[in-house]
């Protein structure tokens, strides 16, 4: 039997589901993901191994018209790994009406010299398991195959691994076999911080939040993990919210953090935060590199 290989994009507007489906393919969390559109703030790399092969799932930020260089990043970056990529899977919300940003997916679809795969996910929410939508997204792009799926229930996907695995070309295995993600673990902590706080927070504050690790070190012989995180916000009225009153919110976020990160360490972690006002970081190139979001 061949071996096949490839760079699979996962594209579609925010909240979709990209990353709860990139989580669900790589049987692991590796993705943070939330309610909240613009989760997904970097592209990062989920890996499948298979004796058929090995295929890289990039996840990307969702497609939207931006407001700042922030979200102008995250969406070149989105339309970067579709021009990279082996095999696009173009996802949408069967629960929800088509809008602009899946306009976007379908503009980049329709350009695309590579086979798209439509992903029409949440059919768990759809009363018709989302027939209507999937009919609607057909027309405006040729897909190659179409799977319907719930990343939250498991439905479908595996069928989805084959059609991704019949479309992908022959090749070799980019990464070793037990690698899951390509992701820093400062990164990953990061991440986890910033997923517990778009849980607890409200309104304008998840996306004016940015999380930086200052300290991510594993004490000798102790089994024990030592970080600290800043998390910056845009303005003094949000930083009074993250904090909460009598500190109530950030002990909130760090412990749900905590518990998640010593699930993934088995280890014991003990988790410092701080919150600092960073002014209008999203549209600021020199903190956008500071955060990680700009080269
Ligand atoms: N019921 C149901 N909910 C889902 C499914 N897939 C994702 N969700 C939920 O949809 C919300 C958004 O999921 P994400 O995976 O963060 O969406 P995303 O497309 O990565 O969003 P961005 O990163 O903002 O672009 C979360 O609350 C998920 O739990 C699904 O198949 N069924
Ligand atoms: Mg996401």
């Amino acid at each position: 039997m061949s071996h096949r290989s490839g760079f699979v994009g996962l594209l579609g507007r925010p909240s979709v589901g990209k990353s709860t489906l990139l989580n669900r393919l790589v049987g692991q969390k590796v993705a943070i993901t939330s309610r909240r559109a613009q989760t997904t703030r970097n592209v990062l790399r989920g890996i499948l191994t298979r004796p058929e092969g090995q295929v890289v799932f990039v996840d990307t930020p969702g497609l939207h018209t931006p407001h700042h260089r922030l979200g102008q990043l995250m969406v070149e970056a989105a339309e970067g790994v579709a021009g990279d990529a082996d095999v696009i899977l173009l996802v949408i919300d069967v629960s929800k009406v088509l809008g602009p940003g899946d306009e976007l997916a379908f503009a980049l679809a329709a350009k695309a010299k590579v086979p798209v795969i439509l992903a029409a996910n949440k059919i768990d929410l759809a009363a018709d398991r989302g027939e209507t939508i999937t009919a609607e997204a057909q027309k405006r792009a040729e897909f190659a195959a179409v799977c319907r799926v719930s990343a939250v229930t498991g439905q479908g996907i595996e069928d989805l691994i084959e059609q991704v695995f019949s479309l992908l070309p022959e090749g070799p295995a980019y990464y070793p076999p037990e690698m899951v993600t390509d992701q820093e673990e400062r990164f990953l902590v990061a991440e986890t911080v910033r997923e517990k706080a778009l849980e607890v927070l409200r309104e304008e504050v998840p996306h004016a939040l940015a999380v930086d690790v200052e300290l991510l070190r594993e004490e000798e012989g102790k089994d024990l993990i030592h970080a600290a995180a800043t998390l910056y916000v845009e303005k003094e009225s949000q930083k009074g919210i993250v904090i909460g009153r009598g500190g109530q919110m950030l002990k909130a976020i760090g412990s749900a953090a905590r518990y998640d990160l010593e699930g993934h360490f088995g280890k014991q972690v003990h988790l410092e935060l701080w919150v600092k006002v960073r002014e209008d970081w999203r549209k600021s190139p020199r903190d956008l590199r500071e955060f990680g979001y700009e080269e």
